[in-house]
Parts: structure tokens; C-alpha cells; sequence
């Protein structure tokens, strides 16, 4: 390679700062495997104004609520979505892929700024991301992308004039109002269907892009979230049909409320699969890194809003005709953080210093290789207080509740769900087992500790076992390093529930908007 060459590549390689520093020259020439036309003719920012359209397109799914495994590509056996397993049929699946926190709001702000939630000053949800803070899109925007989000924005105002364009779907569909009009405590969109699933906009923003730049498309659905109603597809799915996990009770309001989350992913995967076929219509398939995930679990008890694995692991399915080879699969730990320096990284543009994940993009190439050894996630306030963090390894998972003495209430609208009225009802009947009345208990440990390759649901906490101290405190000294480097400090204060944990109906300290973090912490 000529030196002048040698030393583009390595500018445009300065996103890879956390690879060894010793491995870093056979990093980028092992890179033009894949990326040889991206990295000969990138159109760096400020820099030479060299074919755009060598660079790669974007578009990124992201569900709302979904559980990683809740599809066909991931085994699901009765969970039709045709569109992403065929994804996964072309591109590659991650089956270890992990969201920073396992709350909108907070998962999406973490996504767009590379940082993790508690850094982007939008940890609790509802909180709005302050203009200070950078973002991925803006990079990409600056050096030729053309860029827009469509759906469900839910990352307040001051972020929007990051994209050329953002079609918001409203919070009608997933947020309720504050006031007297919440007292019906339900929050569904009515309409189309497309205003329901959030993906009304989706193949237009496709359509009506302009075709002399490549695009980056931020495409969020609201599905699979709640509230939900019956009959929205075809053949909607029956209660003997779905899958109950051990920690929910097996019984009829469960099974009919996972059928009813079960209609929503199939209708979401009709929504994909018009944007792919768009995508094919305009001859862009072969140029365009398509990636889906969720922004947080299941929206049932135990799942969304903790950091159990059901809580923060999200599928994750890469398709890039040509670079990834498909069908393929990567058992790799990425995290969500990975994302932002992973898209500026294959458009060839500098990533932030104050960015805190690492490019994924060696793994498209080999999926045998290693960008990090252990992913973290946090939860905050989202609904009704809360505090944990947790980090995980391929294999171990250590959690640290640091408000032990509240319970792991769901979130409200999980509270109010036909699952959480059952679960109330067997609780006070003496018929739930001690997996099922985790989020009744209080105070809960302090801390908790799983071998998640024997213990995939995580219900067999082995923080006392002495046979697995040295692994534990290995764990806990990660994270404790990694709160220090973020600067992880516990609030002076405390937030005020919004809603009655075991109703679920809204008091009346809440309003909408919700102030920022800043406006919230002059009012204390
Ligand atoms: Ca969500």
C-alpha cells in the first residue's frame, strides 16, 4: 500500500482507538477486506469530495419493546416474521448483543450519542437529550449523508435539527397524557394501521429521498409496545400458541397478553419487509447496511426495565450483501454504545473522543472475532424509581441494585397489563412461585450474580456461592471502575414515583412534557 494511502486509512481509522494499539496497522489492512472501496474513496469531512456513492447507505430498524428472541431468526417457533428471518438469511445474526438500559427513551439517547445514558444527561425516561450533546448523525450529515428519522422519535426537541428531516409519529401511541385525559390510563393511537405500528412513514422517507447522496435512515417503530388490541393481523395468534418464560405464571391472561404482543412483531415485520422490498426496487440493496434491533425487552413483568438479560438483550441482524456473509451468525459480545462509532467508522468519518463504544465492523468480516469482553447496562427512574447496574460477561452477569429497598415494579403500563392483574391476584391467592413474585418483593439484594450459560432466565442468584466469589468480584470491581470513569454518582435526590406501583394509575405530580433533567434539578 503507498504511504500516503497508509496514512488516510489510518486518519479515517482513528475510531478504532480502544483496538490494541499493537494490532492496529493488521486491523485496518484485514478492513479492506471488506471496506476496499470505502476506505480507497471516502468522502472524509472537510476533505476531498470523492464519489459519495462508494459509500455505504444505512438503515436502522428499531422496535419498541421487543425481546432479542421474540422472532423466527432467533428460534421462535411460532412468531411469524418472515421479513427478518430472511434478513438473517442474508446477513449475519448477533446472539450476543446488549442495549445500555432497558427503557426507551434512555436506550435511544445512549444509541444516537455513543455514550451511556447517565452521560447523556437523558437517563431517566422522558428526559429530553440536551443540545449539548453530540451525535453520530450529525457527523454522518456533515460529511455528505443525507439523514432522517421516521416513526417513534421520543428523544426531545433539541436533537431534531441533527437530521435533514424527522417524520415524528406524536406520543399518542405510546405515552399518556398528563392531566384529567390520562384518567382513562390508556394510550392507544387510533387510526391507520400505520399510525398504530409507528412505520406509517417509513417507505415514503425511503421514497422521497434525494438519490444523489447516500442516506442514513433512523427507522423506529412502535411495535411491539403497548397498548394493544385485538385483531390487527391476519390470523392473529391464540393463547395456546405462545410461550410462557418460568418467571410469569402460565395461566389465561398471561398467554392471551403474549398473543396480543405476538401481533404486533408479525405486523412489524410486514413494515421491514416493505422497506427492504423499496430498498430493492431502488437498486440499493447491494450498497446499504441494514440493521435491526430492539431499544429494550418485553414489555412484561421482570423483563422491560431491568438489566436482566430479557430486560437489555436485543436481536440484532446485519445484512450488507457482499461484506457479511450470509446466514451467518456471530456469538460476539457488541453493545448498543457499539453503534454510533460503528456507522462513522464504515462512512469513513472521525468518531468523537467523548464516544464511549468500539466498532463492531471486524466482526462483519470475521464473526470468531473480539471488540470487547464485557458489556454494561443501567436503569434508572422510568415510571417509578429505580437504580441498578449490571455488567456481563459472555458469561457471568453481576447486578448491583443500588436502590435495593424498591421493588422491580414493571413499568406502569406493564402494571396495569392483563399479565401483572393476574399476577397481583395469584400473588394474594399464595400461588405465585418465588421466581414470579420477584417484582413484589422488597427490600431485594443488594447484589445479584448469574452463570447465564447454565441460567439463561437468571433465577438462580449465586452472589453467595462461595465457588464463584473470585469471578464476582472480578465483576464488581469492572463496574465499579466503569462507574468511576464515567462518573456514575447516586443522586443527592431521589424522583418521584409518577404512577401507583401496584395499580398503575397515574398521580398527580405528573406532567407532560417532562421537564429536563436540568429544569428538574433547579426545582430540588
Ligand atoms: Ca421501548
Amino acid at each position: 500500500m503507498p504511504n500516503h494511502r497508509r496514512r488516510r486509512v489510518l486518519r479515517v481509522s482513528e475510531t478504532v482507538m480502544n483496538q490494541p494499539a499493537c494490532k492496529l496497522i493488521d486491523f485496518l489492512l484485514s478492513r479492506l477486506g471488506i471496506c476496499a472501496l470505502l476506505f480507497l474513496s471516502v468522502a472524509m469531512p472537510g476533505n476531498c469530495g470523492v464519489a459519495a456513492e462508494s459509500r455505504p447507505n444505512f438503515i436502522l430498524f428499531i422496535a419498541d419493546d421487543m425481546a432479542w428472541d421474540d422472532c423466527g431468526a432467533y428460534g421462535h417457533p411460532r412468531i411469524r416474521t418472515p421479513n427478518l428471518d430472511r434478513l438473517a438469511g442474508d446477513g449475519m445474526r448477533f446472539d450476543n448483543a446488549f442495549l445500555t438500559a432497558s427503557s426507551c427513551s434512555p436506550s435511544r439517547a445512549s444509541i444516537i450519542t455513543g455514550r451511556y445514558p447517565h452521560q447523556t444527561d437523558a437517563e431517566q425516561l422522558h428526559w429530553p437529550v440536551p443540545a449539548a450533546q453530540v451525535t453520530f448523525v450529525e457527523r454522518l450529515k456533515e460529511s455528505g449523508y443525507w439523514t432522517a428519522a421516521a416513526g417513534k422519535w421520543h428523544l426531545g426537541n433539541a436533537l431534531t435539527n441533527r437530521f435533514d428531516r424527522v417524520l415524528d409519529i406524536g406520543t399518542a401511541g405510546f405515552q399518556l397524557p398528563s392531566g384529567p385525559a390520562a384518567s382513562k390510563a390508556r394510550m392507544v393511537e387510533r387510526g391507520s394501521d400505520g399510525l398504530q405500528s409507528g412505520c406509517r412513514d417509513w417507505v415514503p422517507v425511503l421514497r422521497d429521498r434525494p438519490r444523489d447522496r447516500p442516506f442514513f435512515l433512523w427507522l423506529a417503530a412502535l411495535d411491539p409496545h403497548r397498548d394493544y388490541e385485538e385483531n390487527i393481523i391476519p390470523n392473529p395468534y391464540r393463547p395456546e400458541e405462545v410461550r410462557v418464560p418460568p418467571y410469569l405464571p402460565d395461566e389465561e391472561n398471561t398467554r392471551k397478553d403474549l398473543a396480543l404482543y405476538y401481533n404486533e412483531i408479525t405486523r412489524l415485520d410486514r413494515y421491514v419487509g416493505e422497506v427492504l422490498a423499496e430498498l430493492e426496487k431502488q437498486g440499493e440493496t447491494g450498497n446499504t447496511f441494514v440493521i435491526f434491533i430492539s431499544d429494550n425487552g418485553r414489555p412484561f413483568p421482570r423483563d422491560k426495565t431491568t438489566v436482566y438479560d430479557s430486560g437489555i438483550k436485543t436481536p440484532w441482524i446485519v445484512r450488507w450483501p457482499g461484506r457479511v456473509q450470509p446466514g451467518s451468525t456471530c456469538a460476539s459480545l457488541v453493545s448498543s454504545v457499539d453503534l454510533a462509532p460503528t456507522f462513522l467508522d464504515l462512512a469513513g468519518v472521525r468518531a468523537p473522543a467523548l464516544f464511549e463504544g468500539v466498532s463492531f465492523a471486524p466482526l462483519l468480516r470475521d464473526s470468531k472475532a473480539t471488540v470487547r469482553e464485557f458489556v454494561f447496562a443501567e436503569q434508572n427512574w422510568h415510571d417509578y424509581e429505580a437504580r441498578n447496574r449490571a455488567v456481563r460477561t459472555a458469561r457471568f452477569k453481576y447486578i448491583l441494585n443500588e436502590y435495593y429497598d424498591l421493588p422491580l415494579t414493571p413499568p406502569a403500563d406493564g402494571v396495569r397489563s392483563l399479565t401483572y392483574t393476574a399476577m397481583r391476584r395469584l400473588r394474594d391467592a399464595g400461588q405465585l412461585t418465588p421466581e414470579q413474585s420477584v417484582c413484589f418483593v422488597k427490600p431485594r439484594l443488594r447484589e445479584e450474580f448469574y452463570d447465564t450459560s447454565k441460567d439463561p432466565f437468571e433465577m438462580k442468584n449465586l452472589a453467595g456461592d462461595p465457588a464463584y466469589q473470585s469471578e464476582l468480584e472480578r465483576l464488581r470491581a469492572l463496574l465499579a471502575g466503569w462507574k468511576q470513569k464515567t462518573d456514575d454518582s447516586t443522586p443527592a435526590h431521589r424522583t418521584a414515583d409518577e404512577f401507583d406501583r401496584e395499580e398503575g394509575t397515574p398521580l398527580a405530580n405528573r406532567v407532560r412534557p417532562r421537564p429536563s433533567k436540568a429544569a428538574m434539578m433547579r426545582a430540588e
